[in-house]
């Protein structure tokens, strides 16, 4: 469960589009509210409604849309709005940041999107891997579209695509290395893009940048989760220390090899405690003390999330293909 900071700020979206913005957990143990029922609020910055109505605004506009996803979470990262967002729009699937994600799970992933007829493919923006089967993915993916226009003279129309996934998924990085430019900003933290801004690819190719956009509530919690785990949600909302216990928990139980390894632990020793103790651990090994020989947690979440978040832990994909029945596009 994503937990939320005390003293923070954040709002929850209703489906009615108003917005009640949480001030504090102070507020809410005032309002009789437990901590055990904060946890489960699920942080959606207000702007995000207006991204929304930008998408939905521009979708006259274009030909297609590409979902990119985080090839460590293709399940956690894909908005569910997203379906009735981009209505009947032709769309496909883009597995970013495939280089820290484990191979065959992302293999595995490709070919589960293609059972249910939705193209994908997998991308690396940091080295540029996987970007020469964008264009050819698009063009069959408006295979009749484009026939259609050739058909009525209009051959060589400019194909328009939208770019739309969740904070931090590298949708800017993207539009860089198909540009080949970098005007769109880049930065390692969520919401850097504000607005829609459109940008040539090369001859008869445009893109559209779109800023992050999650969703109101999780379905499962695990899912906000995950989508803190990777970044996509600002740790200024979030309880950093429980965060990372609860990755060292989830990597204990899934990926126990390299986490032993990095953190020179035995599974003996990890194997009957909690995340936070696990933190402790990590804290303790690497001497993250301060005075009077108490250990830095914050310190030692904060090497925890970064070093899962940059791939120092080992490529590790946290949605597997065969546990996920649904596809959620
Ligand atoms: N390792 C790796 N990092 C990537 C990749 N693509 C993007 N990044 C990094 O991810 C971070 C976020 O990239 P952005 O392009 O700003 O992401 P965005 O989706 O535009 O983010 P918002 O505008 O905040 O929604 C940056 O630090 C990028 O360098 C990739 O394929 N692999
Ligand atoms: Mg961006």
């Amino acid at each position: 469960m994503v937990q939320a900071k005390a003293g923070t700020t954040a709002s929850l979206e209703f489906t009615n589009n108003s917005t009640f913005h949480f001030p504090n957990s102070t507020f809410f143990k005032s309002m009789g509210v437990k901590m055990e029922e904060l946890k489960s609020i699920q942080w959606f910055p207000g702007h995000m409604t207006k991204t929304k109505r930008k998408i939905e605004s521009q979708l006259k506009l274009i030909d297609a849309v590409a979902i990119l996803l985080d090839a460590r979470i293709p399940y956690s990262s894909c908005n569910p709005d997203l379906r009735s967002v981009v209505n009947n729009k032709p769309r496909f699937v883009v597995l970013n940041k495939c280089d820290m994600a484990d191979s065959a799970e992302t293999q595995k992933w490709i070919r589960k999107f293609k059972e249910k007829n939705i193209s994908a493919i997998a991308l690396d923006c940091k080295s540029g891997k996987g970007l020469n089967a964008f264009i050819p993915t698009v063009k069959n993916v408006l295979a009749d579209k484009i026939q259609s226009w050739n058909s009525k003279g209009m051959t060589g129309r400019t194909i328009k695509v939208m770019v739309v996934g969740i904070p931090n998924v590298g949708k800017s990085s993207f539009i860089n290395r198909m540009s080949k430019q970098s005007r769109a900003k880049v930065e390692d933290r969520p919401g850097v893009t504000r607005g829609n801004q459109w940008f040539t690819v090369g001859k008869g190719f445009d893109l559209l940048d779109t800023p992050g956009v999650l969703w109101p509530k999780f379905d499962d919690k695990l899912v906000g989760e995950k989508l803190a785990f990777i970044g996509s949600v600002k740790d200024d909302v979030l309880d950093t220390e429980h965060l990372a216990g609860r990755l060292l928990e989830y990597l204990r139980d899934n990926y126990p090899e390299p986490l032993c390894a990095r953190y020179k632990m035995t599974m003996q020793e990890i194997s009957d405690i909690q995340g936070y103790e696990i933190l402790e651990l990590v804290g303790r090994k690497r001497g993250m003390l301060i005075s009077g020989g108490e250990i830095n947690t914050e310190r030692a979440a904060a090497t925890v999330l970064d070093e899962f978040r940059n791939a120092t832990l080992g490529k590790i994909t946290l949605d597997k293909a065969d546990e996920c029945t649904d596809v959620r596009i």
